[in-house]
């Protein structure tokens, strides 16, 4: 008897590599959706439907359809971006999108609250500026993210240069694409299958991020591939691979949990292609078809053992990793402000709140990176912390760069609490549909009311990582945070506690499903605590560990919902 599988894989395979019938749905004018296995199918394009969730009671209530549209996603290996790209990027938000541009947790765009007719306009506007949106969602290799700021330029341009090679080598190939977004070639008859996905593609997304030490701030071990660049003598000698690392995660499924991959050898730069695309294959032909909540390569390694994997994958390449070399990392964060990079240009790194760029009153941050774009020669970087580098400026540049930033009303990083710097937080409501509970809409008071707390106790510079998510998904990788609220309900979030803030140790449950005035009850004595007996430079999260708040158990495996 063939296995079962998830009615998903039924739509991929009929789907003739990713067309379904999404030019129907699109052309459909009694509704603004599209068909439920085109939706499953538009992911792969880099679209989801979504509906305004703030609405959706009204309209129920004067019997309309809930206000479809849809979220469009770039894929941008590296999260690099040319001045003429961003002013093609900033003209779609202005003319199709609902609420500006969105620096996402992988270093990319999204537009929210596009209606299903300009989803095709806007794709192809994409592609004309030498960008593209295939596979930034669904079964595939996602957008491949590396360290963004190219303070170490030689060995940085090398680690972008791999980044963008894996993205393009390891695309999904279907002129599907092409056909419903481009106007290409209608395919007459069977399509061609793809080489490496077949006509399923991946059980579920695949991620691989690359981390140049000691910066860490991809997250490096919560990708499904994690390559650590090792440099000798400033130049690129291969890359530690790890394997297994993912965040995604159900309240109250022990069989779901959030993972940090695992080091598991080191390759030479001339292996790494053949090694990434073995793990991919590997997770291809080994993955869960059947239950796609376990259908990450997270679950694969811990089901066969993470030696039968690394066998398997040295058998599949034909040699055998080497023993990984030495790496530290000094933290996960970004560093803002002006950097010099070794070869003399200058990048400078901008906070932005959820990244989130919108004109709203004085903060005029969409309008500002216009008029950056407008006069900028080098390019920009998206960060995974959801922040923007302005990257490759000529000394004889920065005041006038400095200029445009004043006058726009940028996050005054210098200014900022420790707390306040390097929050996160993921989209949540009104446009995820997943989302149980307020995240980048909640940041702001939550962030007012902890600064408040941690003033009391002198703590307003201390570098604090937050993260904030509105379900366990887990999308602004919040079990990688020193302090993390994961939503549970509307108002009500587990807190989470005791990650390193180098992306090495996640945090622990510490209260479940809490409101706001628990939250706060619960931190103060901690912060308290932190204030009277932290050690010179001890982080938060160490701190608590130290102090037996916590336990100190090696755990790159933490089930959600079980308080320590
Ligand atoms: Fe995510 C699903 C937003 C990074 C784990 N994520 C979603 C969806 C598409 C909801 C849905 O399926 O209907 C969210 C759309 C919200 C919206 O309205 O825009 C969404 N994820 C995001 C973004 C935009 C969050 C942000 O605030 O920046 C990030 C886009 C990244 C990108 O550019 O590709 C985003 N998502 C992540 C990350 C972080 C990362 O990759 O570094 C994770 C955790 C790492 C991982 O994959 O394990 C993540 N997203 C998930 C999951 C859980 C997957 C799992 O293994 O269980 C889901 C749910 C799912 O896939 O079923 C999800
Ligand atoms: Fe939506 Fe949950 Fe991801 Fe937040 S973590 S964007 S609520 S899926």
């Amino acid at each position: 008897m063939a296995p079962q599988v998830s009615e998903v894989e039924h739509i991929k395979e009929r789907s003739r590599q990713l067309r379904g019938t999404i030019v129907e749905s699109l052309a459909d004018p009694t509704t603004g959706s599209v068909s439920e296995d085109d939706n499953r199918l538009l992911k792969f394009h880099g679209s989801y439907q979504q509906d305004d969730r703030d609405l959706r009671e009204e309209r129920r209530k004067q019997k309309l359809e809930p206000l479809y549209a849809f979220m469009l996603r770039a894929r941008l290996p590296g999260g690099v971006v040319t001045p003429a790209q961003w002013l093609v990027f900033d003209q779609l938000a202005q003319d199709y999108a609902s609420s500006g541009l969105r620096i996402t947790t992988r270093q990319t765009f999204q537009w929210h609250g596009l209606l299903k007719h300009n989803l095709k306009p806007t794709i192809a506007a994409i592609n004309h500026a030498l960008a593209s949106t295939i596979a930034a969602c669904g079964d595939v290799l996602r957008n491949v993210v590396a360290t963004p700021l190219p303070e170490q330029s030689s060995l940085h341009a090398q680690a972008l240069a791999w980044a963008s090679k894996l993205s393009a080598e390891l695309a999904p190939q279907t002129s599907a694409y092409h056909e419903i977004w481009l106007d290409g070639e209608k395919l007459v008859g069977e399509a061609p299958v793809e080489p490496l996905y077949g006509k399923t593609y991946l059980p579920r997304k695949f991620k691989i991020g690359l981390a140049i030490p000691p910066l860490n701030d991809i997250d490096v071990f919560a990708q499904d591939l994690g390559l650590i660049a090792i440099a000798e003598g400033g130049e690129l000698v291969g890359f530690n691979i790890a394997v297994g690392g993912g965040m995604g995660a159900s309240h109250g499924d022990p069989a779901t949990y959030p993972r940090l991959a695992e080091v598991i050898g080191f390759v030479t730069a001339e292996q790494l292609r053949a090694t990434a695309e073995q793990v991919i294959c590997i997770q291809r032909d080994w993955g869960d078809r059947a239950v796609r909540k376990h259908a990450r390569l997270k679950y694969t390694l811990d089901d066969r053992g993470t030696d039968v994997f690394k066998a398997e994958l040295e058998k599949r390449l034909g040699f055998a990793l080497q023993p990984a070399r030495a790496f530290h990392f000094d933290h996960n964060g970004d560093r803002y402000g002006w950097t010099e990079g070794e070869d003399g240009r200058w990048h400078l790194t901008l906070k932005i709140e959820s990244g989130r760029l919108l004109d709203r009153g004085e903060r005029r941050l969409l309008t500002g990176m216009r008029e950056l774009a407008k006069v900028h020669r080098g390019d920009f970087r998206m960060t995974c912390n959801q922040n923007v580098i302005i990257a490759n400026v000529a000394p004889a540049e920065r005041a006038r760069i400095d200029a445009i930033v004043a006058a726009h009303g940028f996050e005054d990083y210098q200014r900022q609490s420790g707390i306040r710097r390097h929050a996160t937080s993921c989209v949540a409501l009104p446009t995820c549909g997943l989302a149980m509970a307020e995240s980048e809409r909640y940041l702001p008071t939550i962030l007012q009311k902890l600064e408040g707390l941690l003033e009391q106790h002198g703590l307003r510079d201390a570098p604090i990582l937050l993260r904030l998510s509105g379900c366990p998904n887990g999308c602004s990788r919040p079990y990688l945070g020193e302090i993390a609220l994961v939503g549970r309900a509307p108002g009500r979030y587990d807190l989470r506690l005791g990650a390193d803030f180098r992306g090495q140790r996640m945090n622990r449950p510490y209260r479940e499903n809490i409101d706001e005035a628990a939250i706060l009850a619960a931190l103060d004595p901690l912060f308290a605590r932190y204030a009277a007996e932290r050690k010179e430079g001890e982080g938060f999260g160490d701190f608590l560990l130290r102090a037996g708040v916590l336990p100190d158990e090696p755990a790159h495996r933490i089930p959600i919902g079980v308080v320590a």
